[in-house]
């Protein structure tokens, strides 16, 4: 460095806007060569100069330079400073309940993927612990849900697939009131358009599988906190699990982030579109998308959230019959599961995603056989209508 070089700026600082701050935090060019580029470090392990002394690093489970820097840049964005990448969504899901004891109580909204209900129920509750599912659109609710027992909320906001959201900041003090935890499922927003430690929530996790990745080629999930004392619980946690991401999906996974920003405004304008379109369409008997005014948490959903993301839901006239035309015809969508990926897909929640729910879980929660979710990609915006036109004609 000659004296008239500043020294590196971190990247981590606040004042760094969201785009700055998912391009470089984390990030430094490399100090061995000088790459750009934050090198993809395929080792299992590091070398020690004598047992027990080695340079930040002993064993990859534990820690890897790429995953660490991934892992950096979205706690960033999160607004906090510790994150664990995994493997999948669900084993992130999994660790974090493992911070839980036999006996403890969860509540849940009532709404929410299918996989960690199915988590939730079929494995933990086999472990000891309890859980309540609550519509928490009446944040209130949760007060009556409580138990002296109850360590952890358990939220998605909005909720997968009916797109209900929770009023985070309420729930958060509430949770806390009875000295439990709040964890949010930030999934179907991102942290670009929403940020729960923000508003008071003490755990995030995505799956990474859909917007942080956005390409559909991996499946991941990351567990964020601010929090000092559950960084170490799920430190120890996660290499004891050994849940973790793969180096390799670290990097895809950072390297998609830098794109983050410009995704979900491409995503939101999209799905902006096709749901004024599909709720003017006469097929169409109503859209769940936060971003409508005709969403009944519409008031909520601009207050707690900067945007309204790419995720609605429809209820198609005609049941399960034109609910599978629509499948059928469209082109342009695929029919899959999953979400969050540029391209744009069409899935039946019902027979999909949430098929693990019972029939009667599913009219509870408002899972009808008309109910399709569409995931809004970024492809051209009038191809996308077009191809619904054709689909619903
Ligand atoms: O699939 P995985 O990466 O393990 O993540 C699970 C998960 C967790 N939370 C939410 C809100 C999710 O939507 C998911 C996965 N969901 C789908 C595959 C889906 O189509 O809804």
């Amino acid at each position: 460095m000659t004296s008239s070089q500043q020294p590196p700026a971190d990247f981590r600082d606040p004042r760094f806007g969201f785009e700055t701050r998912a391009i470089h935090a984390g990030q430094q060019p490399d100090a061995a060569t000088g790459a750009v580029v934050t090198p993809v470090y395929m080792t299992s392990t590091y070398v020690h100069s004598e047992p027990g002394v080695y340079n930040g690093y002993d064993y990859s489970r534990a820690g890897n330079p790429t995953r660490d820097a991934y892992e950096t840049c979205l706690a960033n964005l999160e607004g906090a400073r510790f994150g664990f990448a995994f493997a999948s969504g669900c084993i992130g899901t999994t660790t974090v309940m493992h911070l839980l004891q036999q006996g403890d109580h969860v509540v849940c909204c009532d709404d929410m993927y299918g996989g960690t209900y199915r988590l939730f129920e079929t494995v933990f509750r086999k472990q000891g612990l309890d859980f309540s599912y609550v519509d928490l659109r009446d944040a209130d609710a949760l007060e009556a849900a409580m138990r002296p027992e109850t360590r952890m909320v358990w939220i998605e906001s909005p909720t997968n697939p009916l797109m209900k959201l929770v009023d985070i900041a309420r729930v958060a003090q509430i949770a806390h009131a009875s000295g439990a935890r709040l964890m949010v499922d930030n999934t179907f927003m991102s942290p670009y358009f929403q940020k729960p430690l923000l508003l008071g929530a003490d755990l995030v996790l995505h799956s990474t599988t859909k917007y942080v990745n956005g390409h559909s080629d991996l499946i991941g999930g990351i567990v964020v906190t601010d929090d000092d004392a559950l960084q170490e619980q799920l430190d120890f946690l996660h290499r004891s699990i050994g849940g973790i991401q793969s180096t390799f999906d670290s990097y895809l996974c950072m390297r998609s982030v830098k794109t983050l920003a410009v995704r979900m405004r491409a995503h939101e304008d999209n799905a902006t579109a096709v749901a004024q379109f599909l709720e003017a369409h006469p097929a169409i008997d109503w859209v769940a998308y936060p971003g409508l005014t005709s969403h009944p948490q519409y008031e909520l959903a601009c207050r707690q959230t900067s945007g309204h993301g790419g995720m609605l839901s429809i209820s198609v006239k005609g049941g399960l019959e034109a609910a599978r035309r629509v499948m059928a015809r469209v082109q342009v969508f695929t029919l899959a599961e999953s979400l969050g990926g540029v391209e744009s897909l069409i899935e039946h929640p019902g027979l999909m995603t949430h098929a693990s729910l019972s029939r009667e879980q599913q009219r509870k929660v408002g899972i009808t056989d008309g109910l399709l979710r569409l995931s809004v990609g970024i492809e051209t915006q009038a191809d996308l209508l077009a191809d619904l036109e054709q689909a619903l004609r």
